[in-house]
C-alpha cells in the first residue's frame, strides 16, 4: 500500500515508518510513505505559503496554489486520485471507515497547518474530509498518523495471527475485558480464579460478561446500538 502524506512536517511520520508493528510493517514492505512538501511548490524562494485570510480574524491560511501543486504531484502518480483531509469539520472516524481505508492500494492525505487551507481546495478537487473526533489540535499530521495506524492494523501481515483474530474487540461492537499477567498478587489485588483455571470455555465467557458490563457502563451509545443473543442476556441476568 502506498500512502501519501502532503505535510510541512514529514519527520513526524517517522513514529510510524520507524516504530512498533506500523514500523516493522514498513520494514517488510506492506505498506510504503512519500511525503510531499507543500512548501517544494511555493512561488517564492522562501517557502512561504501562508497568507492572512480575507474578512479579517486572527490567524493565517495555506493558501490553494501551493497546495494545489502537491495534490497534483500525488495523483499524478496513483490511479485512485481521492483525497483524505484530516480536519475538525469532517465526519467522524469510525471502525468501519479504518476497514473501508485500509482495503485501498493507495492513499492521499491532507494535512493542515495554521488555521486550515483556502476552502476552495476542497470546492474542486475530490476530497474526503475526515474527524478523528471533536477536538482540536495544531495541525493533521497526529491525526494522520493516528488513522495510519489504525487502517495498517487490518492488513494481512501487520499483526501476528492471533491478535488480527483478538482485534474482534471493537469489531462487535463492545469494549474489550480487562486483562491480568504476572505477577498473580499486585497492591493487595489477585488475578480473577477463572483466568487460572484453565477452563477455556468458563473464561471466554466471563471475558465476555466483563465486556458487556463495561460498554453498558461506559458507553450508553454503543449499548444503546448492541443487540443481545439470548446467551449473552443469560450472562448478564446471572448472578
Ligand atoms: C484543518 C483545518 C484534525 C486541519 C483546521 C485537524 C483536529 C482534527 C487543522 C485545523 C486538526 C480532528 C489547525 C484548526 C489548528 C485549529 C489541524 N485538529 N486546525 N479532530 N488541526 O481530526 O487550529
Amino acid at each position: 500500500m502506498l500512502i501519501q502524506v502532503i505535510t510541512l512536517f514529514a519527520e513526524m511520520f517517522t513514529a510510524l515508518t520507524d516504530y512498533g508493528v506500523t514500523g516493522r510493517a514498513a520494514k517488510n514492505g506492506l505498506w510504503q510513505l512519500s511525503c510531499i512538501n507543500p512548501r517544494d511548490f511555493a512561488d517564492n524562494r522562501l517557502g512561504y505559503i501562508d497568507e492572512r485570510p480575507f474578512g479579517g480574524g486572527p490567524g493565517m491560511i495555506m493558501q490553494a496554489p501551493p497546495i494545489q501543486g502537491a495534490i497534483n504531484q500525488a495523483i499524478s502518480r496513483v490511479d485512485d486520485k481521492r483525497v483524505i483531509y484530516l480536519s475538525p469539520q469532517g465526519l467522524p472516524l469510525t471502525h468501519e471507515k479504518t476497514i473501508e481505508l485500509s482495503k485501498r492500494d493507495s492513499l492521499i492525505l491532507l494535512c493542515g497547518r495554521y488555521e486550515g487551507i483556502d476552502e476552495r481546495i476542497m470546492l474542486t478537487n475530490d476530497i474526503e474530509e475526515i474527524s478523528i473526533g471533536d477536538f482540536v489540535v495544531s495541525g493533521g499530521e497526529l491525526p494522520a498518523m493516528v488513522l495510519i495506524d489504525a487502517l495498517l492494523r487490518h492488513r494481512a501481515g501487520v499483526l501476528g495471527d492471533e491478535q488480527s483474530a483478538q482485534e474482534d474487540s471493537f469489531c462487535d461492537g463492545l469494549l474489550d475485558c480487562p486483562h491480568y499477567t504476572r505477577p498473580t498478587e499486585f497492591n493487595g489485588l489477585e488475578v480473577p480464579p477463572i483466568l487460572l483455571s484453565g477452563n477455556h470455555g468458563e473464561i471466554a465467557k466471563w471475558r465476555k460478561k466483563q465486556s458487556l458490563l463495561r460498554t453498558r457502563e461506559r458507553r450508553p451509545d454503543l449499548w444503546e446500538r448492541y443487540v443481545l443473543t439470548p446467551q449473552e442476556t443469560r450472562l448478564l441476568n446471572e448472578e
